[in-house]
C-alpha cells in the first residue's frame, strides 16, 4: 500500500502530533508521517518526533526577515521531503493566502471547538461563558480566512456545570486525539474530497461514524 507522505507542523507540546504518530504506526494506516516541522526550536512536540524516529526540521520565524522568507523556507523543507499533505497541529503562525492556496485541499488543521462556533483563541473559556451544553473539536481543510475551511470530522463533548476551561480543554483534547487520525486517513485515502467548499465522503466505509464522534462513543 502506498502511504501519503505527510508533514505535521507544530509550535508547542505536540499531543495531537503524538496521536498522529501512534495512528501512523498501525498497519494499513494510509499516511506516513515523513516530517515534523516546528517554528519554535524548543517545542516539546519535537521529542515525540525524535522518539518515533521521524525527521524534524526547525523553521524559526524569528530567524527569517518577514513572512515571505519564513514561508519560502517552510516550502523548501516540505518539497525536499516530497510532502504531499500537511497537518497543522497546534501550529500558531498565521500563513499567507499564497501559502494556503499552494496547499489548497492538501492542508488540514484541528481546532478546539465545534466550528463555526468559537473561531479564534480561548475557545473553552468562551464556550463556558456562552453557556453551551455541547462543545468539541473540528478537523477542517485550511483556508486563508482562519478557522473557516470545509469540515472533515467533528467530535462532541458535554459541558459539565463543574467545568473549568482546563477541565473542558482536557475532555476536548481527548476527542481531538481521536478525530485527527481519522480525518487524516479520510483525506489520505481520497475518501474525503472538497466539492463546492464542503467535504463529501466518497467511499464511506464507516457511515456517519466516520465524520462525527460523540464522546465517549464507541472505543
Ligand atoms: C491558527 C490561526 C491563526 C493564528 C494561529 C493559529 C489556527 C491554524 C492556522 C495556523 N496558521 C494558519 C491557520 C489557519 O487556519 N489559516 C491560515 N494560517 N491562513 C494566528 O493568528 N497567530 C498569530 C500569533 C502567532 C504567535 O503568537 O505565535 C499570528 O499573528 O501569526
Ligand atoms: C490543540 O488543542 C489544538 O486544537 C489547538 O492547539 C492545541 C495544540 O495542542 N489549536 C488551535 O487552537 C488552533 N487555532 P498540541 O500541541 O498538544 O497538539
Amino acid at each position: 500500500m502506498r502511504r501519503t507522505r505527510t508533514a505535521v507542523l507544530i509550535s508547542g507540546r505536540g499531543s495531537n502530533l503524538a496521536a498522529l504518530l501512534a495512528a501512523a504506526r498501525e498497519p494499513g494506516y494510509p499516511a506516513e508521517i515523513a516530517l515534523v516541522v516546528s517554528n519554535r526550536p524548543d517545542a516539546g512536540g519535537l521529542g515525540h518526533a525524535a522518539g518515533a524516529g521521524v525527521a524534524t526540521a526547525i523553521v524559526d520565524h524569528r530567524s527569517h526577515a518577514g513572512k515571505p522568507a519564513f514561508e519560502a523556507a517552510l516550502q523548501a523543507v516540505l518539497e525536499a521531503a516530497r510532502i504531499e499533505l500537511v497537518c497543522l497541529a497546534g501550529f500558531m503562525r498565521l500563513l499567507s493566502e499564497a501559502f494556503v492556496e499552494r496547499w489548497r485541499d492538501r492542508m488540514i488543521n484541528v481546532h478546539p471547538s465545534l466550528l463555526p462556533s468559537f473561531r479564534g483563541l480561548d475557545t473553552h473559556a468562551r464556550a463556558i461563558e456562552a453557556g453551551v451544553r455541547i462543545h468539541g473539536a473540528t478537523v477542517h481543510f485550511v483556508r486563508s480566512d482562519v478557522d473557516t475551511g470545509p469540515i472533515i470530522v467533528q467530535g462532541a463533548v458535554p459541558v459539565l456545570s463543574s467545568d473549568t476551561a482546563d477541565s473542558l480543554a482536557a475532555r476536548v483534547l481527548a476527542v481531538e486525539h481521536r478525530i485527527y487520525p481519522r480525518a487524516l486517513a479520510l483525506v489520505a485515502t481520497g475518501a474525503a474530497t472538497v466539492v463546492a467548499e464542503k467535504v463529501v465522503l466518497g467511499a464511506e466505509p464507516e457511515g456517519a461514524e466516520a465524520r462525527c464522534l460523540i464522546w465517549p462513543g464507541p472505543a
